[in-house]
């Protein structure tokens, strides 16, 4: 099957340069700007444009595939991940930073066999940089492999995380206790891109030792946690052991010991995981 898998990836590579010229050429124009769940969760017609660009796409080539999408999903339909060949999309990781301009805006493809990641590529396309991970096969920025930092000390590190989307003041305030604790270990610096795709290719660059965050979701970094497992580094659930992309929670770091570090010191809750039937939430 291996073959196979290599063929749809290098088809989910030209399927994002496409999403990701969709992309730029949008926001040269006037943009209709939505909100789903609050009024900083913020969608706009390419997010949903660009999300059924590839799944069509995909179903051309593909049609028994599955697919996990953000605005399918918002849509109504299931988040299931299944033994099925799925595609798991997050059409633009970054609205936020769309909606602004400001230039970190990424177009995430994972996909996964029987639950196991077999490949991810996001497509950081304001830049114009194609992270690409092939299980078993390494970690590429526009074709040069990618490594994780070597930095043993989390002293010596830059931490990337993010604000998130609620405003809950109890949720702010958890998000601000960990933030406390990282900054006061002392570390370097504190950095967020405003996608989380993209603070995961930071990781696996080496520019950042580590990316934490609760409240992402499985789109966010279904792909970016192969690059950055391919890449050489570690993913670690934020109370220790090993990741569930559904738990809403990532802890991805160069190495083990900042990883447990991280989690030593973060003020952890759980949002709704992203298999929560809308029911049940
Ligand atoms: P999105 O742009 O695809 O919605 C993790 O921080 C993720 O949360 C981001 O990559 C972003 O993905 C999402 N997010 C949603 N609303 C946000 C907000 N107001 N600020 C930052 N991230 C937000
Ligand atoms: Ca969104
Ligand atoms: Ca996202
Ligand atoms: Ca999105």
């Amino acid at each position: 099957m291996a073959d196979l898998w290599q063929n749809a990836m290098d088809y989910a590579v030209a399927i994002a340069r496409k999403a990701g010229e969709v992309v730029r050429d949008a926001l040269r124009d006037d943009m209709k700007v939505m909100t789903k769940s609050s009024s900083v969760d913020l969608v706009t017609q390419t997010d949903q444009k660009v999300e059924q660009l590839i799944i069509q796409s995909v179903k051309e080539k593909f049609p028994t595939h599955r697919f996990i999408g953000e605005e399918s999903v918002a849509a109504g339909e299931a988040c299931d991940l299944t033994d099925s060949p799925t595609w798991i999309i997050d059409p633009i990781d970054g609205t936020t930073n769309f909606v602004h301009a400001f230039p970190f805006v990424a177009v995430s493809i994972g996909f996964s066999v029987n639950k196991q990641s077999e490949f991810g590529v996001v497509y950081s396309c304001l830049e114009d940089k194609m992270f690409t991970a092939r299980r078993g096969k390494g970690a590429f920025c526009n074709g040069e492999p990618l490594k994780v930092s070597d930095q043993e000390d989390i002293k010596q590190s830059i931490i990337a995380t993010e604000f998130g989307s609620s405003r809950e003041p109890e949720a702010v305030d958890k998000i601000f206790s960990s933030l406390r604790n990282i900054l006061c270990i002392p570390v370097h610096g504190v950095r967020g891109a405003g996608s989380a795709a993209i603070n995961m290719c930071l990781v696996a660059s080496g520019c950042v030792e580590a990316y934490y965050e609760i409240g992402i979701h499985i789109w966010d970094v279904a792909a970016g946690s192969l690059i950055v497992s391919e890449a050489g580094g570690v993913l670690m659930d934020v109370e220790g052991g090993g990741v569930d992309l559904m738990s809403r929670r990532i802890v991805a770091a160069n190495r083990r010991a900042i990883a447990e570090r991280i989690v030593k010191e973060i003020d952890s809750f759980s949002p709704p995981r992203d298999d929560t039937p809308p029911s049940k939430q």
